[in-house]
């Protein structure tokens, strides 16, 4: 039973009986975002999901990471790749925010040759329902060049982190050191910005004295950006703001980048990227409060992948390994290097939702499995016999546990014609039951092809 309470402001509280909680109605919000995150290493298949559930968005949202993610979507015969744009821009009547706060990063060339590749491909109208925050960090083409120079003056391959070199970790460093430019900064005072561009090229050359900018280039060249780029830049705190409490029901989805296994705080540090892949990445990254997530939907394929160095268990090396990559084409979208592949590993996918919590899973690429005879799943990590409780955060102890499979029996035909649940073969139906019992979420989508309509969505 709830009852209503007149606070002396005049504002209403509802005061829950049961539980005692008070949770004054004005902070509630009318519409929660549904989150769409990444639960392994990446390149899940988060694109083909948020598109799918785009179809009925009106608002989706980029919160994190810059352009060295990559997502694929197919419809049809068209394959697009998003690496800024939130991959809900194929949908005509969603509006595409990009980012907020200060956590997004921003590439302006790279957003408008993505933006002109993916004009040529017959998306219209893009540029009128993007929204860039006018928070977000700009990435310039100086801290591509020393993510470059960092990965090259580590020298020896074993202190390589295989970054995509897009200039992530060089930006995320500049905000953190508070020499950051931001996109305000930009459309702003153009001799301001000017004084902290020199600045930073000051700063980035005292450290590596062979970088070369050519300042005047650059100071030209992003006085005719700023002006491409400024109908775009929005407050997007206030934006965010009025969807989230528009009377009218807004469908809101926020599209993750990377993955929680890359998360600066939680992943496999110092093998990461430079922002929060989980959830908490959301409230900080899109300006919200707590109360406007509501769903978070996690993204798991049927096997792992990692692309990039750093610890992975149950990587296959060998045949296996060799055949699931060349199988699922399992390239970088930005880069194209091959990524390693593994067995399923749900040691991972447990650890990620406890950070992330996950409403229900979707799991992507089962169609990748069809030909093997057996297929592991990894459940558990152990250390000198000793059952470990979760992931380690420490690397040199996650390089000698030895991991727990269950071997299932592999259903040996083409499943990319099944869509609905009962379609599967039983050893497919399985392999995901198997799955749900381990991680106790249910699993809501199951992926079997690269297109749109290659899915079956259980009810
Ligand atoms: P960075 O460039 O500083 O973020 O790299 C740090 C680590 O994060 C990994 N990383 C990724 N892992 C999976 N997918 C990503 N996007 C692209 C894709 C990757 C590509 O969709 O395929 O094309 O290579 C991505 N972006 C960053 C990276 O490999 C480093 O391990
Ligand atoms: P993201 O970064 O999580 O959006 O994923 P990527 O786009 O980097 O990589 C996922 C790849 O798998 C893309 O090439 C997708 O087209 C493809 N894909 C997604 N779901 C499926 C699926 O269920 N089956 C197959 N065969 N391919 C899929
Ligand atoms: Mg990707």
């Amino acid at each position: 039973m709830a009852d209503t309470v007149k606070e002396p402001s005049g504002s209403l509280t509802v005061v829950n009986g049961n539980s005692g909680r008070i949770t004054p109605a004005s902070q509630k919000v009318k519409n929660q975002a549904t989150v769409i995150v990444g639960a392994q290493w990446g390149d899940e298949g988060k694109g083909k999901i948020v598109d799918l559930l785009a179809v009925k968005a009106d608002v989706v949202c980029r919160c994190a990471g810059g352009n060295n993610a990559g997502h694929t979507v197919v419809v049809g015969k068209t394959e697009y790749d998003f690496h800024l744009l939130p991959s809900g821009v194929i949908n005509p009547s969603c509006k595409s925010i990009i980012g907020a706060r200060k956590r997004l990063v921003v590439h302006l060339p790279g957003l408008f040759d993505e933006l002109t590749k993916n004009e040529a491909k017959g998306l219209s109208g893009i540029r009128e329902r993007l929204v860039i925050s006018d928070r977000a960090h700009l990435v310039f083409d100086l801290h591509q060049s020393v993510d470059g120079l960092q990965e090259n003056e580590k020298g020896l391959k074993k202190q390589q982190l295989g970054t995509t070199k897009k200039g992530i970790g060089p930006t995320y460093a500049s905000k953190a050191s508070r020499h950051g430019i931001r996109i305000s900064d930009l459309i702003g005072d153009y001799d301001r910005f000017s004084e902290k561009f020199q600045n930073l090229v000051r700063i980035h050359k005292q450290a590596f004295p062979s970088l070369e900018v050519d300042v005047d280039a650059e100071l030209a060249r992003y006085r005719l950006l700023a002006e491409e780029v400024r109908p775009m830049v929005k407050d997007t705190v206030f934006l965010m703001n009025q969807v989230i409490n528009n009377p009218q029901p807004q469908f809101i989805i926020v599209e993750g980048a990377n993955a929680a296994m890359l998360d600066i705080d939680f992943g496999t540090y110092p093998y990461v990227t430079s922002s929060n892949c989980t959830v908490g990445g959301v409230l900080t990254g899109l300006g919200v409060p707590a109360r406007a997530i509501g769903d978070v939907f996690g993204v798991v394929k049927a096997y792992t992948t990692r692309v990039g160095d750093g610890p992975f268990p149950t990587e296959l090396t060998e045949e296996i390994g060799a055949g699931l990559q060349q199988r699922g084409a399992e390239f970088g979208v930005t880069t194209k290097r091959p990524r390693r592949c593994g067995w399923l590993d749900l040691v991972v996918v447990k650890y990620t939702h406890m950070l992330n919590g996950y409403s229900a899973l979707a799991m992507t690429k089962l169609d990748i499995l069809d030909t093997l005879d057996e297929i592991k799943i990894g459940v558990a990590y152990r250390h000198e016999g000793k059952l470990l409780d979760s992931f380690p955060a420490e690397l040199t102890l996650l390089d000698k546990v030895q991991v727990d499979y269950i071997t299932l029996k592999g259903w040996k035909q083409d499943i990319s014609a099944a869509r609905k649940f009962e379609d599967l073969p039983k050893e497919a139906l399985n392999y995901i039951q198997v799955v749900e019992e381990q991680l106790g979420v249910p699993v809501r989508w199951i992926g079997v092809g690269k297109k749109r309509d290659d899915v079956i969505e259980r009810q």
